[in-house]
């Protein structure tokens, strides 16, 4: 932990955008990250995070579909609501408050050379809107408005959290106060960066408009495989070191999967895999998916069917997570010097 990290009670948070379905890519390079540090005994927030994903459109039943079943699927990996607070982003009115103040605060530029902003808004910026481009002060109120000292992410996150920290340094610089903490990202594990099953150099995403460059954690066993079967790769057998992946974006990818479900890294995997070609491999990466996914997707559909129970534990979560804001965002106001606060 940084020496400025250091003067506050470690505090976990991180969210995920109900953007459409949960992918392989997220629960490798976030969620199993999430379960880990709450079973350290950290206090950790976990959000889903709806107003990031209007900043594109969002179709509203879509939204309301994708939001439990998010919550499903944070519970079905094992998030557990008396340990975890989880609540949806909407709900604790102090992230957009405090996001406000943010605005006030980043500058035009440092929105402008997010690579996030650049993919997301292509070449057409003047149609994206304007809350794609203000994304990045939302996610520093969603961390700050809890003081959270670390926040697991995948890598492709890690600019964001940097900004979040350029954020709290100079609304500490500017009001002459150290009130809000200089978080860590936390980007560990094999699989921060899990790339799309149809092109090693994009990364799997659940807005990809190709359902078969993902894994989706509500695919069945037939799916599953389908898509393992027909991932693209090339036609040499698999190396026995990790230096042989270096130029074969593909199969790198299919075996770091391999790896991070084994609980194990890029060397580890080869030791198994090594030499094999992928019509042999890619049956082994089948049924080890299958049988790592298949208890999380049958638990995620068995709680889909009782979503009056996933909104009492969000809307539970949301009081417990407004406890915690109120008194920051308060704080905030005062310090900034809005009468009233
Ligand atoms: N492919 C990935 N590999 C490893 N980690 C990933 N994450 C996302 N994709 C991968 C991590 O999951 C968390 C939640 O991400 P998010 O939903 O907030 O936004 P995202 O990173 O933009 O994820 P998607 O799936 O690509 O969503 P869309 O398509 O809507 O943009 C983050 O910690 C992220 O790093």
């Amino acid at each position: 932990m940084s020496e400025a990290a250091a003067q506050f009670s470690p505090r976990v948070f991180s969210g995920i955008q109900p953007s459409g379905g949960l992918t392989l890519g997220n629960y490798l390079g976030a969620i199993r990250r999430f379960v880990d540090m709450q079973n350290d005994g950290i206090e950790t927030i976990y959000c889903m995070v709806d107003l990031h994903a209007i900043t594109v459109w969002q179709d509203p039943e879509a939204l309301r579909r994708n939001t439990r079943e998010l919550a499903a699927g944070y519970i079905a990996s094992g998030l557990d609501p008396a340990k975890s607070i989880l609540f949806n982003q909407s709900q604790v009115v102090e992230h957009t408050q405090l996001a406000w103040i943010f605005n006030c605060v980043a500058r035009m530029g440092w929105m402008q050379r997010m690579t996030q902003w650049k993919d997301k808004a292509g070449k057409n910026q003047q149609n994206a809107s304007l809350g794609l481009f203000a994304y990045p002060a939302l996610m520093a109120a969603d961390i700050l408005v809890y003081h959270a000292t670390h926040v697991p992410v995948g890598e492709d996150q890690k600019q964001h959290v940097e900004l979040t920290r350029d954020i709290a340094i100079k609304f500490n610089h500017d009001f002459k106060t150290d009130f809000f903490p200089i978080t860590e990202p936390v980007i560990e594990g094999t699989a921060t960066r899990v790339m799309s099953l149809r092109d090693g150099s994009k990364k799997m995403s659940k807005s990809d408009p190709s359902d078969m460059s993902r894994i989706n954690m509500t695919d069945d066993a037939d799916a599953i495989s389908s898509k393992i079967r027909k991932a693209r790769t090339d036609p040499d057998a698999l190396p026995s070191e990790v230096a042989g992946l270096a130029e074969r974006p593909e199969a790198r990818n299919l075996v770091n999967i391999y790896a991070a479900l084994s609980d194990t890294d890029l060397a580890g995997a080869l030791k198994d895999v090594g030499g094999k070609q992928f019509a042999e491999f890619k049956p082994m990466l089948a049924d080890l998916a299958v049988a790592k996914l298949s208890p999380i997707s049958s638990e995620m559909a068995r709680l889909m069917q009782a979503p009056e129970e996933i909104d009492r534990i969000l809307a539970d979560g949301a009081g417990r997570a407004r406890a915690i804001a109120a008194p920051i965002l308060k704080r905030t106001y005062e310090i900034v010097g809005m009468v009233g606060a």
